[in-house]
């Protein structure tokens, strides 16, 4: 799988300061260390930046700049920032990212075909958030829909179906897995991608890297393209990378309805199959599921 590092965000605790302050030192840092973890492109989230977006992303990407060579993700809702962090960026970047909302479509594709990026398309429209797969369906064919008469190619577009939290929209997780299955029938050259570590917002801090995990397992076997995640979770990047495949065959035993019998496992195991049981929607989430 493609990765996208998520660790260059305002709503880092370690790095907040260094964004208030603009203080290059840590920033560069963080880059280099999610080069240094395998890394394809490294995401730059300023959030909304009302204030002094477009300044801000045109620092932000020349810092980055000044320590690796990876393409960058633009993840910031201020389009002014957008248009500067395409201004400089050195290697072909994603903007992140569209919705299916005309004015977003509107003001960003003639800006993707400029400056020749590729972007993400959220699957979101002016109704909200879709509620299940085929919602995200519609969206997604209304974004392609738009590109196209942009001149954009399908396969500049990863397709995002927004993943949401575990503990309060446990409905929810299922029909984002689906759509990634979807997907390949509605635009098959079109990439998709999504921000993992959304599944597990809320959930205990020690336990977020199995959710994240395990999540990653089920989104990996429907042919997700690409993830925004969490760079220093080494188990997280080996089974991106195919290195876990036993891990692997065992959650897919849990999705294929199979009684996987928890005592034969590690405990390790163990947790992957009752975190899959809680992703599939077999047992309702709670924060003790791997006490359970
Ligand atoms: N889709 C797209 N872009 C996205 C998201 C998405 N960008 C933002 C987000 N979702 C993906 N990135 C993150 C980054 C950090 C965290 C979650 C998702 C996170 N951070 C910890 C926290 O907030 O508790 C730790 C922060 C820290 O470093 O201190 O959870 O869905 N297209």
């Amino acid at each position: 799988m493609f990765l996208i590092g998520e660790n260059l965000n305002v709503m880092s605790k370690r790095l907040g300061e260094a964004f208030q302050g603009r203080d290059p030192g840590p920033i560069r840092q963080m880059a280099e260390a999610q080069a240094a973890a395998g890394m394809d492109m490294i995401d730059l989230n300023i959030g909304p930046a009302r204030k002094a977006g477009p300044d801000f992303m045109d620092w932000l990407v020349k810092v980055v700049q000044e320590v690796t060579e990876l393409p960058l993700s633009l993840d910031t809702s201020n389009i002014e920032a957008i248009e500067a962090g395409l201004k400089a960026a050195k290697t072909r970047p994603l903007i992140n990212s569209i919705s299916a909302r005309p004015e977003r479509m509107e003001a960003l594709m003639p800006m993707a075909k400029k400056y020749n990026a590729s972007f993400i398309g959220l699957t979101l429209s002016t109704e909200g958030i879709p509620r299940d797969a085929n919602e995200r369906g519609l969206c997604a064919a209304e974004i392609m829909a738009a590109a196209a008469g942009h001149g954009i190619p399908d396969e500049d577009i990863w397709i995002d179906p927004i993943i949401l939290p575990v503990n309060t929209q446990q409905i929810q997780i299922q029909g984002c897995t689906e759509f990634v299955m979807m997907l390949a029938d509605i635009a098959p050259a079109s990439k998709s991608t999504c921000g993992l570590s959304n599944v597990s917002n809320g959930v205990p801090a020690n336990l977020r890297g199995i959710m994240n995990r395990t999540y990653l397992i089920m989104l990996k076997r429907y042919g997700m393209y690409s993830a925004i995640v969490d760079a220093f979770d080494g188990e997280l990047i080996a089974i991106a990378r195919g290195r876990m495949s036993e891990l692997e065959a065992l959650v897919h035993r849990v999705m294929d309805g199979e009684s996987v019998d928890i005592s034969r496992l590690s405990k390790e195991e163990a947790d992957y199959v009752k975190t899959a049981r809680v992703l599939m929607g077999q047992v309702l989430y709670s924060d003790s599921w791997l006490e359970i």
